[in-house]
């Protein structure tokens, strides 16, 4: 099984009735389980300003599917709750975009893995931080990683070796 993480964004109509309706798409769909949502965050527009303010939040998802197969599943629900590409940045009903498929590292011309503004964005990293601390953090990829989660000073010194 695949572990993904998605951001998803909306500007236009009823914000949270996209991200709603986003995320039971995912759910419902049989290659995919939704494993866990963050909050629902209004944030100020990135990149092109002059739009409404958006609601974010980001989902993990397990799934079979490869990590191009997830992104068309992405598109047909962007596609499904009427979102129209105008400018790139531009207000959108719903933004489905995949910010790491597992630890893996993926360039190709229709797919970037991990997103490569994901970093540089607070609205894709405190919701990311909320259900997965450690994978919101720009030291991924350095060679540190999660050998054991210690639930407190009582789990360190109890548990055994
Ligand atoms: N693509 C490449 N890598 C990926 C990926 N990891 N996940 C390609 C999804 N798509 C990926 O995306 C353009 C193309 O990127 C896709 O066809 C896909 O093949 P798009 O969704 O059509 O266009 P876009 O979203 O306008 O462009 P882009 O570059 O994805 O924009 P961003 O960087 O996602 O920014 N401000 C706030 N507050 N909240 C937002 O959610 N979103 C954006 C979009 C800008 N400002 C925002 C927000
Ligand atoms: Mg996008």
């Amino acid at each position: 099984m695949n572990v993904v993480y998605l951001s998803i964004g909306s500007n236009i109509g009823d914000r949270y009735h996209h991200l709603r309706e986003a995320v039971r798409a995912l759910h419902v769909h049989e290659g995919l389980t939704v494993t866990s949502v963050s909050s629902v965050y209004e944030t100020v527009p990135v990149g092109f300003t002059n739009q409404a303010d958006f609601l974010n939040m980001v989902v993990c998802v397990e799934t079979g599917l490869a990590a191009h197969d997830l992104l068309e599943v992405c598109k047909n629900i962007e596609h499904g709750l009427g979102r129209i590409r105008t400018i790139r940045w531009g207000p959108r009903t719903a933004d489905l975009d995949i910010l790491l498929y597992n630890n893996d590292n993926i360039k190709t011309e229709n797919l970037i893995v991990p997103h490569p503004r994901m970093h540089e964005r607070a609205f894709v990293l405190i919701p990311l931080l909320e259900i997965a601390p450690l994978m919101a953090s720009p030291m991924v990829d350095t060679g540190v990683i999660l050998w054991k989660k210690v639930n407190g000073v009582n789990d360190l010194l109890q548990g055994g070796e």
